[in-house]
């Protein structure tokens, strides 16, 4: 633990999208209740996200992120997370891998979400060029969250549903060889047993990986991947084992979905965090996590 720091502090470099529950306004609610300080970076302000609203407004803050982290250096802040998840530009992702040169160090750790796609698809605003960049900052991450279809994509692999375990576990180390400790791997298909879905990490120095399974919804909503990867941070920042943060991960985004989908309103407003934000305190329960020989 850091001197002087009572409460754990994560800087989270993400855009502020006034509403439909992703970035900023899932994680800020979500390390609170779990007992951390967030300290956001903003990299834009839109009206709302862009995952099924037309027209959306949008400030891009590229050109005051600089003075901004600067500041910070100056009166000497220190982290003891540094997380960074959908980025705009590719001078947005130089700006980020500079910010893990100021405030990344022995005893804190860096978490990129290579935020750029889901189900095969890039989103609107990624083309090849932001991938080959991502490509760059993951190397200097100590963990990585990557949903199955932007692991894809890191890797220059073909997008495919009918994938065995020993091919993931080959997108997994290839994924850790270009740097991240730990890899996290979400929305893994299971094509022998296709109502399930799972996540799978690889901890590269133990070269074990863990496997939590979980019921797929057919539903899909937005920032679900935001509330996740700040549960694992949180989780690992209460000093919990990286098989517990997976679980808990995963509870909390299943107990979100079933919270959600009995409810008739638009999915694009994300799952009612609202409702299930004081799960995160509950105690932890022995899980369901398997290692994978
Ligand atoms: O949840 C990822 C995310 C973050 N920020 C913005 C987004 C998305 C996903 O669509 O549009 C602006």
């Amino acid at each position: 633990m850091r001197k002087n720091n009572p409460v754990k502090k994560v800087a989270a470099i993400h855009d502020l999208s006034g509403f439909g529950r992703s970035s900023l306004t899932a994680i800020i609610p979500v390390l609170s209740v779990m007992g951390i300080q967030v300290c956001p970076v903003p990299t834009a302000v839109l009206s709302t996200h862009t995952g099924g609203f037309d027209g959306f407004s949008l400030v891009d803050l590229t050109d005051s992120m600089d003075d901004y982290i600067d500041h910070w250096k100056k009166i000497n802040l220190e982290f003891d997370c540094v997380y960074s998840g959908f980025l705009a530009s590719i001078k947005q992702i130089d700006i980020v891998s500079k910010a893990i040169d100021i405030f990344g160090d022995d005893e804190n750790f860096i978490v990129v979400d290579p935020v750029m796609g889901d189900d095969g698809e890039l989103y609107q605003t990624m083309d090849n060029e932001m991938v080959d960049a991502m490509r760059e900052l993951i190397k200097k991450a100590d963990i990585i969250t990557p949903n199955f279809t932007e692991a894809a994509y890191l890797l220059d692999k073909e997008y495919t549903l009918n994938i065995n375990e020993i091919e993931i576990k080959d997108w997994l180390k290839a994924l850790a060889d270009l740097g991240p400790e730990i890899v996290i791997l979400t929305s893994v298909p299971n094509p022998s047993k296709s109502k399930k879905t799972s996540v799978i990490a690889y901890n590269k120095s133990d070269d074990i990986f863990w496997k939590v399974s979980c019921t797929y919804i057919p539903a899909h909503y937005p920032g679900t991947g935001d509330a996740f990867t700040s549960v694992i941070i949180g989780s690992l920042l209460q000093g919990d084992s990286l098989p517990i943060a997976l679980e808990r991960g995963v509870q909390f985004i299943t107990t979100g979905i079933k919270a959600s989908f009995g409810f008739d309103y638009p999915k694009r407003e994300g799952i009612l965090l609202e409702r299930v934000l004081d799960t995160l305190d509950a105690p932890v329960i022995a899980g369901s996590y398997e290692m994978m020989k």
